[in-house]
């Protein structure tokens, strides 16, 4: 099953304003709204129909779209974003996946969820309890996904220091392969799968999207894409720095999905 769709949403004026923990300095517009191009050329090279939302000043991490909802094969649910000020991205997300999701569902309160932490791997989702996806959620969406023959399980990443999002150290490279985080890599909850780890100081590439045929992974970390290629993976680089500096990988600037075709 290949993915057919992506929705984006390049940063707006106010990108600068969002949640960020990093030390790099601020993020350069210009630069960001270039890189973003770019992701987006590359996804439409991979064959991907894009829906492109306008930018939204009102909230300065709404490019980071992954986050406000999840996309499967069977079905999409809106999340409800732990963070206060990103909780009214689910709206535009909402209308726009409503042309393919008329009959949506989402997280309801007391949950939440970020996108970020649901990792898939096929029928596989690993479900991120973080400080923005809590109990609640998680049990909501695992009920959600059990419903559509999904299985999923619960990975605590609350105890493991400077991870926002179970995908900031995770994600899934096809098959029973996963690529992760030091600190990942033993825990119990991921004993049957297949760990690449990380190697030391690329940790932010542990954040890389497989699209097809192809991994993305950004740009600046040999290592990890030496280690990814060697595996037998193609692979391609995307420049990710002012993207970085918000706090923000690969996959959040992407909300993908696979379209059945009838
Ligand atoms: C935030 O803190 O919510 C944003 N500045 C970064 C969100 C990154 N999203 C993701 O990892 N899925």
């Amino acid at each position: 099953m290949r993915f057919t769709n992506a929705i984006v949403r390049p940063p707006a004026a106010s990108f600068a304003d969002g949640i960020t923990t990093s030390d790099l300095g601020p993020p350069d517009l210009a630069l960001a709204l270039e890189q973003h191009e770019e992701y987006c050329r590359t996804l439409e090279r991979l064959g991907l129909s894009l829906t492109r939302l306008a930018a939204d000043a009102e909230f300065p991490d709404s490019t980071f779209v992954e986050d406000a909802a999840i996309v499967t094969s069977k079905g999409a649910i809106l999340t409800r974003p732990g963070a206060p000020s990103r909780a009214g991205e689910v709206t535009s997300m909402g209308k726009a996946l409503g042309g393919w999701f008329p009959d949506i569902d989402r997280i309801s309160p007391p949950g939440t969820v970020d996108g970020g932490d649901i990792c898939e791997a096929g029928d596989h989702f690993f479900i991120g309890l973080s400080h923005r996806t809590n109990e609640e959620g998680a049990a909501q969406l695992s009920r959600w996904l059990a419903a559509r023959e999904f299985t999923s399980s619960v990975i605590d990443i609350r105890v493991m220091e400077g991870i926002l999002h179970l995908k900031t150290g995770l994600s899934w490279l096809g098959g029973r392969r996963l690529i992760a985080w030091r600190e990942l890599v033993g825990h119990e909850g991921l004993c049957d799968w297949d760990l690449v780890e990380v190697p030391d100081g690329e940790e932010y590439a542990a954040n890389c999207i497989r699209v097809n045929d192809v991994v993305l992974i950004a740009q600046g970390f040999p290592k990890t894409a030496g280690l990814v290629r060697g595996l037998g993976h193609q692979i391609a680089n995307l420049e990710m720095s002012e993207y970085q500096k918000m706090d923000g990988g690969l996959s959040c600037l992407s909300v993908r999905w696979r379209e059945e075709k009838a």
